[in-house]
């Protein structure tokens, strides 16, 4: 079978009647995503890159003249592969001679394609390496807070994101009550790093109801709740949901209604938070009158629902992007906290669970394909930054920063290399960071596309689509392997990045150090192979490819995973978490040594700078929230018809309450401008009655298109919000705590404005 894979899923390929090749739903998938669909769209598309790059002023009088100030405001000359090749090789050369190989950031964070050959990051940092190596980032915007944090209160092997919640299968047979603190956002889960076969997180929710598990979601929006019933949507403010878990705590504890034994066996540094809630220091009991006055959420609510965790066999989901905001910590540890006292932690599926339906894979019940990587070599180079300090990085050479206990250097970043991420549609505050990135000498982009940061970049390196060349693609998530197989070829002068950078390599004198003599084709063997290895149950090389997949366990009824909370319940000394006290960490004494204004010892309700009951709300009316968008993987896929399509005057949509649109006089479908002191930006209003006044949602993705009055047309909320980290524990990205104010714009639509607002490649 002639198979497409992508992070959104695998497509089938076929030819329409005018023989042009066209993707079809794979037969297999019982729910496929449309997103895909029309992506062979982009091949020819305008915006495409179709031979290198350089920006004229970089090309003609080399890096130091003029340094980046011309940077996205210059045209670009088209060169050839040779002489790109030699430019890209000279300057790191030129750089790391002169001021060493951390002066090159390499940490390329995002999301780029499906497929383990050809993956942007892995292809670059392997080049880097073999170059000397350069400064790299940890952690991801998906999961930044949590991932640090996790691993203190419960211990090393809860780094991963998937790897906390139960199964599907157990939930839908032991739990009896959901409550989801940011709801179940299904469009969400067409989406998963590295692609799947078989879309199944939706069919599970409505498993769940069909059996009867009642749903309660908490979530400024109502569409964040499941259709179907047995639902229940309670709206608060944003950012507000642990001070609802405390209030609920101080519920439990207050009414006597909590698990004692199960605190005392298997948490350690209850007894501080027990402090915390009744008040001992502050004078404040965190009760549930406590929690209403600052989320908006009825008492009666609270304690109802806090006395339904206790009373039935509950899980507690928490979605990531609960902690992609400022003090984005507490709510994950609230909600263990919480769980902790009704005593469900370690019953089949039961306790607490972190995205489900974020993503397709997590609480899937299946066996995980844990497969060899394209290997990226060793970076001798130890200085890294948190992913989402990158403008403090730019912007502060030699400066310092706090992170999970350390303080870390920030070297001073001459050259800088960007493959399979779009930091423009991704960082925060985007005008800041396009100043940030005119300081170093040298920018170079790879990309398939006229994305924000390809225009930010000197050097443009195009890049194949997926679609454009094979690869073996799976996900450590997932248990299918497809062998994704080229639907055409790329233009003539682009490149799969592989290609590109064996013509750096051989111009750096590393050619085979590279490539290792394998052609593309022995290298999807060999990474197939590695994957044998490790599952001899599958087909040798030739099979897979010829029949396009493989799935580990096919027609098996899923195995239940080992549910490791389980085990550590039943025996906690046995089984230790590996946390300092080998139980979970309701208060930690790790954390509470670094002494970080921003994070304590337990879990607590701390006031965002940016939130509705701010005093800044009073100068900025709306609390702007940045969702995933439903018909797009982040900037991927703007030009494919799906998203297109959603648009409404070719502009993004914010989505607002009647009530809010009545204030400011707009209608459905009119444009408004959102703004604040960091940025403007224009999208087209649609009317929500499921929406809390005073929440706007505009969705990520929109490509950051300022004008000349740094007004962006292309709808992307990262002009508005700031660059703030959750805290100085994580560091992690905290856009969904951002207020903005609202008014109708008068100015011209973009349609009328692209035209003008093109500029750069000619
Ligand atoms: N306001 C706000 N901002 C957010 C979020 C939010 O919730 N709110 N969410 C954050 C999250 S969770 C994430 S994960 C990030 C995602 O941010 P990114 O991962 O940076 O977003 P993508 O658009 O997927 O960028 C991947 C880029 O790689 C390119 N690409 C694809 N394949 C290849 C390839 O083979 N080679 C090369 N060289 N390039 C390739 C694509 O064209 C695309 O431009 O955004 C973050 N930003
Ligand atoms: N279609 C599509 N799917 C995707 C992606 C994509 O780009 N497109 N990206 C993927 C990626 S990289 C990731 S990391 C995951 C992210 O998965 P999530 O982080 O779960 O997704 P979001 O869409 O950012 O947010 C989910 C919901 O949280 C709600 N919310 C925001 N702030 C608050 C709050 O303070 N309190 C409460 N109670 N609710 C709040 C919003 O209403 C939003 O609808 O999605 C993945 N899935
Ligand atoms: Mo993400």
């Amino acid at each position: 079978m002639h198979l497409f894979a992508t992070h959104f899923g695998t497509y089938e390929v076929g030819f329409g009647a005018n023989g042009k090749p066209l993707l079809m739903p794979f037969r297999h998938d019982p729910d496929p995503s449309e997103m895909g669909l029309g992506y062979l769209a982009l091949a020819d598309h305008p915006e495409r890159i179709r031979a290198p790059m350089v920006r004229r002023s970089w090309l003609e009088n080399g890096p130091l003249a003029g340094m980046g100030v011309g940077r996205g405001r210059e045209e670009f000359v088209a060169v050839d592969w040779d002489a790109a090749a030699g430019l890209v090789a000279d300057e790191l050369r030129r750089v790391r001679s002169t001021y060493g190989n951390q002066a090159i950031f390499g940490g390329s964070y995002g999301w780029a394609s499906a497929g383990r050959f050809h993956h942007a990051q892995s292809q670059l940092k392997r080049l880097l390496n073999l170059a000397g190596g350069f400064t790299s980032s940890v952690n991801s915007y998906s999961y930044g807070a949590a991932g640090v944090l996790l691993p203190h209160i419960l211990g090393s092997d809860y780094k991963d994101a998937c790897d906390t919640a139960p199964s599907w299968n157990d939930i839908a047979e032991n739990c009896e009550l959901l409550v989801g603190f940011g709801g179940f956002r299904l469009t969400n889960a067409q989406v998963e790093a590295g692609g799947t076969g078989s879309h199944r997180a939706g069919e599970w929710l409505r498993r769940c109801q069909e059996r009867g598990v009642r749903i309660v979601v908490f979530s400024p929006t109502a569409s964040d709740a499941p259709p179907g019933p047995n639902v229940r949507h309670i709206p608060l403010r944003p950012n507000t949901d642990v001070a609802v878990m405390i209030g609920m705590c101080h519920t439990l504890l207050d009414e006597g209604l909590f698990d004692c034994e199960f605190l005392k066996r298997c948490t350690t540094g209850f007894g501080e938070f027990e402090s915390y809630l009744i008040g001992e220091k502050d004078g404040i009991a965190k009760d549930a009158a406590w929690a209403s006055a600052i989320s908006g959420v009825p008492a009666d609510t609270i304690i109802e629902i806090a006395e339904d965790l206790h009373d039935y066999r509950s899980l507690i989901n928490v979605a990531w992007s609960l902690q992609r905001a400022r003090f984005g910590e507490q709510p994950f540890w609230g909600a263990i906290a919480l769980a902790s006292m009704t005593g469900h932690v370690g019953r089949k599926g039961c306790g607490f669970a972190f995205g489900l339906t974020a993503v397709n894979s997590v609480g899937q019940p299946v066996r995980r394909l844990k497969g060899p990587a394209f290997d990226q070599g060793k970076n001798p180079v130890r200085h890294f930054i948190p992913v989402a300090r990158i403008t403090e990085l730019l912007e502060n050479p030699g400066g310092r920063i706090d992170y999970d206990g350390r303080v870390l250097g920030l070297p001073d970043i001459r050259l800088l290399w960007w493959a399979g991420g779009n930091p423009f549609h991704h960082h925060q505050d985007l005008n800041r960071l396009a100043e940030a990135f005119r300081r170093p000498e040298t920018v170079i982009v790879t990309e398939n596309m006229w994305t924000a940061t390809a225009k930010m970049a000197d050097i443009v390196l195009p890049s194949a689509f997926p679609f454009e060349r094979d690869d073996v693609v799976a996900s450590s998530r997932d248990n299918w392997l497809v062998y994704s197989r080229r639907v055409m070829e790329p233009p003539e002068g682009v490149l799969a990045d592989h290609e590109a950078y064996c013509l750096i390599a051989d111009k750096l004198g590393c050619c085979e150090a590279f490539d290792e003599n394998r052609c593309i084709d022995d290298w999807l063997a060999h990474i197939y192979e590695g994957y044998r290895e490790r599952y001899p149950e599958l087909p040798d090389f030739p099979s897979f490819r010829s029949r396009g997949f493989a799935v580990l366990d096919e027609g098996e009824e899923a195995p239940a995973p080992a549910d490791h909370f389980q085990s550590f319940r039943d025996n906690p000394k046995a089984v230790p978490l590996k946390t300092p006290s080998g139980r979970i960490e309701i208060a930690s004494g790790t954390i509470g040594s670094f002494g970080y204004p921003d994070i304590g010892r337990h879990p607590a309700w701390m006031e965002p700078e940016e939130w509705l009951g701010a005093p800044l709300a009073s100068q900025y009316r709306f609390h702007l929230l940045s969702p995933q968008p439903a018909y797009r993987l982040h900037g991927q896929l703007e030009y494919g018809p799906a998203s297109q399509g959603a648009k409404l005057k070719g502009c993004e949509r914010v989505t607002l309450s009647p009530l809010d649109a009545k204030e400011l006089a707009v209608e459905d479908g009119d444009l408004c401008e959102l703004y604040n002191e960091r940025g403007r930006v224009i999208a087209a209003v649609t009317i929500d009655e499921g929406v809390m006044p005073g929440v706007a949602v505009l969705p990520t993705g929109g490509w950051f298109r300022p004008d000349g009055d740094g007004v962006d047309h292309g709808g992307n909320p990262n002009t508005l919000t700031p660059i703030t980290a959750a805290s100085r524990l994580s560091q992690a990205t905290a856009p969904n705590s951002c207020l903005a104010s609202i008014r109708a714009w008068r100015g011209p639509g973009p349609e009328q404005q692209h035209e003008d607002l093109m500029h750069g490649p000619d």
